[in-house]
């Protein structure tokens, strides 16, 4: 498969060039050890060579690099620590390029301070903030403040609302995939094991996040268009326990459910735990959405029948990508589509082509 973005070739050649200036790389390794209730403030404090002046505006650091906030969210997900991870192989490879900073909350809904992260980049005058956001409309204030201040924001993973973004003013551009389409794709395959009439349950994430809206539609169309009707939609915001509890509630409310369709891997995973617990293995199907490793274990086990493959470790560098080339050009922020694959048994997700 083709990657999908391509780069500036000025760009991607001075990308290429690589020599590593580990400042930044080993600060973001820290904060995000630290994970939730330390963000970078507090993380810097040490104090390193390449701190800001502090200004809400967006100056390089005294190296001349433009200094580059990853913020994400939940870091009890593994979905993001691969994120991070990738965010910062990508650094290491190009440290004399940008400085990173990586970030992340404790909740999948802790909101709050995902807004307190951006603020605090913001006072530390970052160059661009790369954002996957917990909730697609509490976080435009925020983030349009940041531009206001002159940084370059992208919004990577999870869309920001359009409408919310067109009253408060602010273009933000969209690095991510087609949550739809991939949810399409996991359900379509659900469903070549399902008979006509055959009852579900959907697993939302945060119901407030677009690309939980986008995983629910995908799943309804595909179940839709297989005949299989959707007993119940409920939301155990992207969380494990939660879908743990709602899928054994699920299971005693409908004797008949022949699959649950989580919209996260945390969630199949609580789901298949409940399913166990009920003594329903092999009788309850479960799809998920991220192809965490617990989840590939599970395929190959034959406990789980499908998963979407979202790159999770190239996401947040599309992201960068896309910042370090509003920077260095001066381009209008444009959206760009990242790819996601479907994974089963038969076919394991493959590592997209090198860069
Ligand atoms: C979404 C991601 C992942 C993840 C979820 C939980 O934005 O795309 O699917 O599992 O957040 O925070």
């Amino acid at each position: 498969m083709r990657n999908p973005l391509s780069f500036h070739p000025i760009l991607r050649n001075r990308l290429r060039k690589m020599k590593p200036l580990p400042v930044f790389s080993a600060l973001g390794r820290s904060c995000l050890g630290l994970a939730a209730a330390f963000s970078l403030a507090s993380c810097g404090g040490g104090g390193d060579a390449s701190s800001s002046d502090g200004d809400a505006g967006a100056g390089d650091d005294d190296s001349g690099q433009p200094e580059i906030a990853l913020i994400m969210k939940s870091l009890a997900n593994e979905f993001f620590k691969t994120m991070a991870d990738g965010a910062e192989a990508y650094h290491g490879e190009n440290a004399d390029q940008f400085g990173l900073i990586v970030n992340g909350i404790k909740n999948e809904t802790d909101l709050a301070q995902q807004v307190a992260l951006v603020e605090q980049m913001v006072a530390r005058g970052v160059d661009a903030i790369v954002i996957a956001p917990a909730d697609s409309k509490a976080l435009v204030p925020a983030l349009k403040r940041a531009q206001d201040a002159g940084i370059v924001v992208v919004n990577i993973d999870n869309k920001l609302d359009n409408a919310v973004l067109t009253e408060a003013g602010a273009t933000i551009p969209f690095v991510g995939p087609d949550n739809r389409e991939g949810a399409k794709l996991v359900g379509d395959e659900l469903a070549k094991s399902l008979e006509k009439g055959a009852q579900v349950a959907i697993l939302e994430g945060v119901p407030t996040a677009f690309n939980a809206q986008q995983r629910r539609a995908g799943f309804e169309d595909a179940m839709k268009a297989a005949g299989v009707e959707v007993v119940a939609v409920q939301s155990a915001q992207w969380e494990m326990e939660k879908a743990n509890t709602v899928t054994a509630a699920l299971l005693r409310e409908h004797p008949d459910l022949a699959a649950v369709l989580a919209s996260n891997d945390s969630m199949a995973l609580g789901a298949a735990a409940a399913i166990k617990a009920a003594g329903k293995e092999g009788a309850v199907q479960i799809v998920g959405f991220d192809n965490i490793s617990a989840v590939q274990a599970m395929i190959k086990e034959g406990r789980v029948l499908a998963t979407a493959d979202q790159h999770g470790d190239q996401l947040a560098v599309f992201g960068i990508d896309a910042a370090l080339e509003i920077l260095e050009k001066d381009v209008a922020p444009e959206d760009k589509k990242t790819p996601v694959d479907l994974v089963t048994k038969e076919t394991p997700a493959l590592p997209l082509p090198d860069r």
